[in-house]
Formats: C-alpha cells, structure tokens, sequence
C-alpha cells in the first residue's frame, strides 16, 4: 500500500479520476483532501492542456489535492499512465490534511491540520517558459482558463 496525492486530472471530478476505480487498474481508496506545505507552481502546459507540477518549492502556490490509498497494482498503473520516469516523476511531498474520512481508524487516519507526505506526481523536465505560465492553486480542466484538458485517446 501507497498514498499518492493528486492534483490533476485524476481528482474527483475531472478527467481521469475513473482510471483509479476500473478494478483491473487495481486499488483506490480517498483519504482526505490536502494541500502542500510548500508552495509549486502548477501549470497547463503543452498543446494537450496537461497539468503539471513544476519542482520548484516556493514559487506559485500550496497546491490543493486528494490523497488516495493505493495498492502495488494501482501504484504501477499510475506510474505506467503517467509515463514515469519520461514525462512525470514520483516523489514524495509533504502535505497539510485538509479533511480526513471519519471512518478510517488507526494509522490510517489523517487528523485535518496534520502533516503528511505522500507520492505525486512533478514534472520530470519542462520547457524554459513553463516556469512562467500562469499558475494555479487547485487545477480544473473544466476551469475559466478555457485549457480543457485533451484525453489521451484523442490525441494525434
Ligand atoms: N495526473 C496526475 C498528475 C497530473 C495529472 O493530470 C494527478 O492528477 O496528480
């Protein structure tokens, strides 16, 4: 078992979240929501309007998300879709818990306004102007920005 916190496209709501819930993909189970201890700069970049978190702590902003429990099968998944090491990478981050699902008990439970880490998933490189696109706390693809996100399968 892993916990991973996302802030992309596979939050709840927005276009890939039901990767996490097909079974063959594996395990997934909501712990709390989150934000980052330490300020990243959350972008939209390429012409596939992908979310990316740039490695760069204290620019932009504490960046909201979810966490998710996850087991190997999903944790491979998740690494496989997100073509790590290619285009994202996965590190740990330190979070501050936001709300935390009553029913978890023991070890488990993540008090809101507690300190965690989990993995995410960070750019592994970007282009020179990526820095400089405008940055987001917490992503929408469905958001003002107008920058819908392009589904894998649609791509050329
Ligand atoms: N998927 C991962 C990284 C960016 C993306 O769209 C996530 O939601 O955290």
């Amino acid at each position: 078992m892993a916990r991973v916190f996302v802030y992309g496209t596979l939050k709840k709501g927005q276009p890939n979240y039901y990767r996490m819930f097909e079974s063959i993909n594996g395990k997934a189970e909501f712990l709390a929501s989150a934000r980052t201890t330490q300020k990243y700069p959350l972008v939209i970049a390429s012409k596939y309007n992908i979310p990316f978190l740039l490695n760069i702590p204290g620019q932009g902003h504490r960046v909201r998300g979810e966490i998710y429990k996850v087991d190997d099968k999903m944790l491979k998944f998740l690494d496989d879709f997100e073509t790590v090491p290619t285009m994202y990478q996965r590190t740990l981050v330190k979070l501050e818990v936001e709300e935390w699902v009553g029913e978890t008990e023991g070890e488990e439970r993540l008090k809101a306004g507690s300190i965690t880490e989990a993995f995410v998933y960070s750019a592994t490189t970007y282009k020179p102007d990526w820095p400089s696109l405008p940055c987001y706390e917490s992503y929408d693809s469905f958001g003002d920005h107008g920058l819908e996100y392009v589904y894998r399968e649609a791509r050329d």
